[in-house]
């Protein structure tokens, strides 16, 4: 079994301080919390980039300040920026951060309900059109799955060209209006994907640390932090996203699995240096 990615997903772009006082809004709260999940054992930081206010935003000058900062505190650390953003947001607003040619970034394979009145949209040509820039500015794209259609839409694009090189998945489970996170669902969605391809599981909610658990034993990566949950455990805040990534760590170490590097983590996912 390889070593284990960590992927920190710090801020998300629904989570607020009212939620936790420890989501990180400003430039500087957003690197010290990467710098912080990265010394705890995170390769990967996925990176959702805020206004001052603490409202979501994909503007490309405030993905690049935050790389930029992150970048001086741990210039190791992989960056992959959000092209999801929130709900709401145009493609074109969407896309900004590709054009700073990051090594990763993350592509959402289709459209599903978002809790509430919300619905995140991803249409089939929206899909063709991210790949495309994605491709046109050599980042890789980690496939953001909610459901299995979503795996199937993504096999579908890559039977047609539209995207292509290693594959990594993200199956993000438990969010309202995509799969659920039973062990199941979780078998479900890890035996639809090719052989050779890899994958990585984010469980919302209290969903978060059970698929945790389920990954490292079956080989899979994971990745948790605000965005997905903001609880260490039940009732109790994290203060950060690095007591979120030392659960991680504590619980592959007690099943046995080594932790990557980011060098280790560029390597398992073929990734092009940075
Ligand atoms: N904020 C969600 C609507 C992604 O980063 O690609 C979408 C999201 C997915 O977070
Ligand atoms: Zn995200």
């Amino acid at each position: 079994m390889s070593k284990l990615i960590i992927t920190a997903a710090i801020c998300g772009a629904e989570v607020t301080k009212e939620h936790n006082p420890a989501v990180p809004y400003t430039v500087e709260e957003i690197a010290a919390e990467a710098e912080k999940a990265h010394k705890a054992g995170a390769s990967i930081i996925h990176l959702h980039v805020r206004n001052d206010d603490g409202t979501p935003t994909q503007s490309k000058e405030r993905f690049a300040q935050c790389i930029d900062a992150i970048n001086i505190k741990c210039p190791d650390v992989i960056i992959q920026p959000s092209t999801g953003g929130a709900t709401g947001m145009s493609a074109d607003e969407r896309l900004q951060p590709i054009e700073l040619s990051p090594e990763m970034a993350s592509l959402d394979c289709g459209t599903c309900n978002f809790g509430g009145d919300e619905i995140f949209i991803n249409t089939e040509n929206m899909i063709i059109d991210f790949a495309a820039k994605m491709q046109k500015y050599n980042v890789m794209p980690e496939l953001e799955c909610f459901d299995k259609g979503m795996i199937d839409m993504a096999l579908r694009l890559i039977k047609k060209g539209h995207i292509s090189g290693h594959l990594h998945f993200n199956f993000v489970m438990g969010v309202n209006g995509g799969i659920g996170a039973e062990p199941r669902d979780f078998l479900f969605m890890k035996e639809s994907i090719p052989e050779g391809a890899t994958f990585t599981v984010s469980g919302i909610g209290r969903a978060a640390f059970p698929i945790v658990a389920l990954s490292i034993i079956s080989g899979g990566h994971v990745r948790v932090g605000f965005e997905d949950n903001i609880y260490l455990s039940k009732g109790v805040l994290a203060k950060s996203n690095a007591e979120l990534v030392e659960k991680v760590v504590r619980l592959a170490t007690e099943l046995g699995r080594e932790v990557a590097s980011p060098s280790e983590a560029r390597e398992i996912l073929q990734l092009r240096a940075k």
